[in-house]
């Protein structure tokens, strides 16, 4: 099939203005009928055209009258019907198989036949595998949906709207009803049915609506659902303060399933959420874990006004709602915790995976221009840097000019389908300005280099910085254009005092931080009055995704290590000192920046005067995906070899005593508690224990042996088994052991016991994994599990999964056929892990690269897995 193209858009020429959906539930075979009022666009003329994939049809009226056989034509996914006009009613009755289905799109089986509970997952285009109809984002209609089943099979019968009526039927069945007033795109549209409980919670909004709050799980689990709850009314009240948002029925469900392909689903009024982002408890989740479930709540939350009152016209928009629900998401999070925490933790992420995508053969614009496969487009870029867009234009407008710009935005588009020029439309025209030229950001692949360099005239005390920006080539995109990039960024003198900042043409009130935007290829700007030769803090707070390119030296790094204000800044100046170490070792040149790297660091930790949490950031170097994405000609095994040199040096430097001694002072404060404190302390002392690992396994193993088995919790029970784990100890083995016993029941901790394995870094990492996947637990039909097992290791295990040998490349291949025929958006999601391989040495590169042509040339292969593979290899 041809791609769909953003330029072939055409406004739909059929709507549908309500629709009236029965089910017949049942695990093996449900039947659905659909009532779908029609409204026909005078100014078009094509026949009645609806999207429906393997549908079985039973049956179809149009205006009450059955339809005979040359009426309509089912073929190529689609239901062409003739005779329609605007106001006609259709009705088709179809059946569908949920529990044959293993693809999780549709309505499908969680769990067994015997005890599990059906669900749906449309997003974005599985509401065509449930019934026909136009299936795209820009048709938004009121849904009735009424459900019949078995009383004792499925007691819960859920669907999104405001419940309308229920009763009992007399075969032993059921039924309910639900009305959702808010028109709605059929990707919002979601059912569940089964033996569920729940809990519940009171709330109400800011405007007076009484809402109910219902989280429901399977039984086994219920009682892990309450920090859900409580962040979910977190969320609720953040969203009222920061934007004005409340909530809009009467009843608001969170349903959990082990059984998902992504993270969550935004459901109008019946979220469904991955168990692994709902379920906590100190028991079976880590801190970490904690603060997912957080972000995951609050950002499918988000979505009821950034997403769903206002959706996207057509799947290109996708950052329009995923963007800016991730933006509003990182601002939740970080005044729930620490800004500097969230934002180091945001970069990272997306330097981990979206630069890497962005540099590549997979590289696309935050809004692509065609696609295949639309699942195979939430990514990174979508996600991460479209969120990083939003950032840009709240920066520049301010906190309360972008309020204002966003209550335009919600205000004009309620209800409508919207695109990325109507939001900054909106934004621009409630500030006075036209914010056009940040839509080539939204366009252009690729992630800009911002080079920058300064000169301080001496005589004149006053310092030019000369920025400049290039775009390397994407595939597809040869030609780059200059983009609007915003750097904020402050002048420390040699003693680390930041300086007053009078920028040349500029009568604000100076101040010792400013914002310069570049909106050329080069520009330069001038400080008057700099009293010494500065040293720059640039871009603090990553006030761009762009890459940096400054020749700092080793000194004005580690000045700016120890005295930047800016957290982020800080953290940012240790990872370039890092990075710099590492090319130093790398080339067996001098070593500088080593020797300054491990002096600040060495210092600050026997100071012991910076907060936990980020003293622990600081101690990490950058990972090896980053430090891979700087080589002409990457070794994955040497690169890991390195960076666990330089941490082995930091850990010689700062001594096995000291290290000895911090951990037991943090382990003597060990608590469940969730604070951030608490928390922060748990992070540095995990932090201690690696780095104590690899100087002293003698005095470390022991320890992490010890902590292992007292650990009041998962953050330190998960941490001693990796820290015994990568330190090879002999005590690994028995804990791994007494782990997968003690979690034998509980599948989100047991996936971290394979995580852990598949993690471990060297060439024996394959083999482990071989072993592994004949665990009684293990199956390609559940993406928690794969995800924990081939994920962890072809994602997170640059070493392993890229043996010399190619080995690593031939076994994900066969996976990827396996899992294709199971679950393609899986596949297809595993199958990126290719990317980048055109960049490895010769060896690998052509081991990589035969596996992808062999793949590349099987037949059967699904839509989603095939475009993957062809973008890959290019
Ligand atoms: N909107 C969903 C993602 C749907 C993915 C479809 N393959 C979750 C989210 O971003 O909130
Ligand atoms: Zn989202």
């Amino acid at each position: 099939a041809a791609p769909t193209r953003l330029d072939a858009y055409r406004a739909p020429a059929w709507r549908v203005e309500t629709v009236e959906l029965d089910f017949d539930l049942a695990i093996d075979t449900t039947e659905v009928t659909a009532r779908l009022h029609l409204r026909r666009d005078p100014a078009q003329t094509q026949p009645l055209r609806l999207d429906g994939e393997n549908l079985e049809l039973l049956s179809i009226t149009l205006d009450g009258t059955t339809l005979p056989p040359d009426a309509f034509r089912y073929a190529s996914n689609v239901l062409e019907v003739d005779g329609a006009r605007d106001g006609s009613v259709l009705e088709t009755r179809v059946r569908l198989r949920p529990a044959a289905n293993t693809a999780l799109e549709g309505l499908y089986l969680s769990g067994s036949a015997e005890a599990g509970f059906l669900l749906t997952q449309c997003e974005a285009e599985g509401f065509r595998h449930i019934t026909f109809f136009p299936d795209r984002p820009d048709v938004q209609a009121r849904y009735t949906v009424t459900l019949r089943a078995d009383r004792d099979r499925f007691p819960v019968l859920l669907a999104g709207g405001n419940p309308d009526g229920a009763g009992v039927l007399d075969d032993g069945r059921h039924w309910a009803r639900f009305a959702d007033p808010h028109p709605k795109p059929s990707y919002l549209f979601a059912v569940v049915a089964g033996r569920l409980q729940s809990i519940e919670r009171d709330y109400v909004t800011a405007e007076g609506r009484a809402v109910t709050l219902k989280i429901w799980s399977e039984a086994d689990v219920i009682d892990r659902c309450d920090y859900a709850m409580d962040a979910l009314e977190r969320s609720m009240r953040w969203d009222e303060q920061t934007y004005g948002r409340n909530y809009d029925l009467d009843v608001f469900h969170v349903v959990a399933t082990h059984d998902f392909n992504m993270g969550a689903m935004e459901n109008k009024g019946l979220n469904i959420f991955n168990a692994k982002y709902l379920l906590a408890d100190p028991d079976s989740s880590t801190d970490d874990e904690y603060r997912h479930v957080e972000s995951v709540i609050a950002h499918e939350y988000f979505h009821n006004w950034s997403g769903n009152r206002v959706t996207c016209r057509d799947w290109f928009q996708l950052s329009l709602k995923e963007g800016l629900t991730v933006f509003r998401e990182q601002s939740f999070s970080a005044d729930m915790n620490s800004t500097s925490l969230k934002r180091i933790e945001d970069v990272s992420l997306l330097r981990r995976a979206q630069f890497p995508e962005d540099a590549g053969p997979l590289a696309h614009p935050v809004r692509p221009a065609q696609y295949s496969e639309i699942n195979n487009f939430y990514t990174a870029t979508v996600y991460e840097k479209g969120a990083e867009l939003v950032r840009m234009l709240a920066g520049r407008l301010g906190p309360e000019g972008f309020r204002r710009g966003m209550d335009l935005y919600f205000a004009r588009n309620d209800g409508r389908a919207a695109t990325l020029e109507d939001f900054l439309g909106a934004l621009g025209e409630a500030n006075h300005t036209d914010l056009g030229p940040y839509l080539a950001w939204y366009g252009q692949a690729g992630t800009p280099r911002l080079h920058a360099h300064g000169e301080y005239d001496e005589a004149r005390r006053s310092y030019a910085l000369t920025l400049r920006q290039h775009t390397p080539a994407t595939s597809g995109q040869p030609q780059k254009q200059a983009l609007p990039i915003p750097v904020k960024l402050a002048l420390f003198d040699d003693d680390g005092r930041m300086t007053a900042l009078h920028l040349d043409g500029q009568t604000a009130k100076p101040q010792t931080e400013c914002v310069v935007v570049l909106e050329a290829d080069e520009q330069t700007f001038i400080f008057r009055g700099v009293p010494t030769a500065p040293v720059p803090s640039l871009l603090r707070g990553f006030s761009a995704p762009v890459i940096l390119e400054y020749d700092y030296d080793a000194t004005e790094l580690a000045l700016l290590l120890r005295h930047d204000p800016d957290g982020f800044n800080r953290w940012e100046a240790s990872q370039q000192l890092a990075t710099l170490a590492y090319v130093e070792l790398r080339d067996g040149g001098a070593s500088h920046a080593l020797e300054a790297w491990l002096d600040a660091l060495s210092v600050l930790f026997a100071h012991n005067d910076v907060e936990p949490a980020l003293l622990a950031n600081l101690l990490t170097p950058p990972s090896e995906v980053e430090w891979a994405e700087r080589e002409a000609s990457v070794d994955p095994a040497r690169i890991h070899a390195l960076r666990q040199q330089l941490q082995r040096q930091l850990a010689e430097r700062i001594g096995a005593e000291a290290l000895h001694q911090r951990y037991l002072a943090l382990a003597g404060e060990a608590s469940l508690s969730l604070d951030a404190a608490s928390q922060a302390r748990r992070r540095l002392k995990q932090r201690v224990l690696e780095l104590l690992c690899l100087i002293d396994p003698g005095v470390a193993q022991p320890l992490a042996a010890t902590q292992y088995a007292s650990a009041p919790g998962m953050t330190d029970r998960l941490g001693a088994l990796m820290a015994l784990l990568r330190s090879d100890a002999a005590q690994a083995p028995a804990a791994l052991a007494h782990y997968r016993q003690r979690y034998a029941d509980n599948a989100l901790a047991l996936d971290k016991w394979f995580m852990a394995q598949a993690q471990v870094p060297g060439e024996t990492a394959l083999d482990r994994v071989l072993t592994l996947e004949r665990d009684a637990s293990f199956t390609l039909k559940n993406p928690n599990r794969v995800q924990s097992l081939l994920g962890a290791f072809v994602r997170a295990n640059p070493s392993g999964f890229h043996r010399a040998d190619g080995a690593g490349y031939r076994f994900l291949a066969e996976r990827l056929v396996q899992l294709d025929a199971l679950n393609p958006q899986v596949a297809a999601r595993l199958a990126t892990a290719f990317n980048g391989w055109q960049r490895l040495e010769p060896g690998r590169r052509e081991a990589a690269r035969r596996v992808i042509e062999d793949l590349a040339n099987r037949e059967g292969l699904s839509r989603n897995l095939r475009e993957i593979v062809a973008n890959v290899r290019k």
